[in-house]
């Protein structure tokens, strides 16, 4: 370790990005103090929190002295070198890749078209109402995952997780992608693969612990 941790996280419950950050935290046995910022209140358009993701996205993690860091995966990945154990990408450059580019699929080509603000700029237009919406998430949820199944499937590198036998950035960011889903009761059929490491990551108690259902705000 570097420096003593302190962090705050900006965080709300039922964030699939902000789940990814509990995830890496619990399982380095790191901690940090959260500030919820209610994305049903709209407080991710806020004066205050723009001035520390002026994209208006959670989460952002507080270092002291640093400027924040946004972005699950960039957070992520400046956790794993922070508290090298236990490593979230493998250790050759291939894996690595190869465990990027799952991750990438889904948080970057799947979940930002389901987020709130995708949601707010739709609701905009003619004609488009909750069930449209919902279809909306359906397409792309879908579209991830059906593509991420057929490479896991498909795939030597595949083993109890996306990527060997041990959780890495992938398994992160696909439980991740699968615990918003379940807060909005959607599912995918013909993901074999994803759910039996959907299966094992629900297991991981760092990974339950995540849960959204599990945090502060969560309905009861
Ligand atoms: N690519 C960003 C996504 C950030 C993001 O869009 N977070 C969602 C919550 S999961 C959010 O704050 N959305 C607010 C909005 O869309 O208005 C990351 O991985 O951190």
């Amino acid at each position: 370790m570097t420096e003593p941790a302190a962090f705050e996280l900006f965080a709300f419950w039922r964030s699939s990005a902000t789940f990814r950050v509990r995830v890496g935290l619990n399982l380095k046995g790191l901690a940090a103090h959260e500030h919820i910022v209610n994305l049903e209140a709209g407080e991710q358009r806020g004066e205050a929190f723009l001035k520390i993701n002026p994209l208006g996205g959670i989460p952002a993690l507080l270092v002291p002295g640093h400027a924040p860091i946004t972005q699950s995966l960039a957070i992520l990945e400046f956790i794993d070198e922070f508290q090298p154990s236990p490593p979230l990408l493998p250790a050759d450059i291939h894996g690595r890749a190869r465990v990027r580019s799952i991750a990438g699929m889904l948080a970057a080509d799947t979940h930002p078209l389901v987020t709130p603000r995708v949601r707010k700029y739709l609701a905009g237009a003619a004609a488009f109402d909750d069930a449209a919406w919902r279809a909306w998430q359906i397409q792309w949820f879908s579209t991830g995952m059906l593509a991420v199944e057929q490479r896991l499937a498909a795939e030597v590198q595949t083993g109890l997780y996306c990527h060997g036998d041990t959780p890495t950035l992938a398994d992160i960011t696909l439980a991740s992608i699968v615990a918003v889903m379940r807060v909005f009761k959607i599912s995918v059929a013909g993901t074999r693969t994803i759910d039996g490491i959907v299966a094992r990551c629900d297991a991981h108690e760092a990974f339950a612990r995540a849960a959204p259902s599990r945090q502060q705000g969560a309905p009861a």
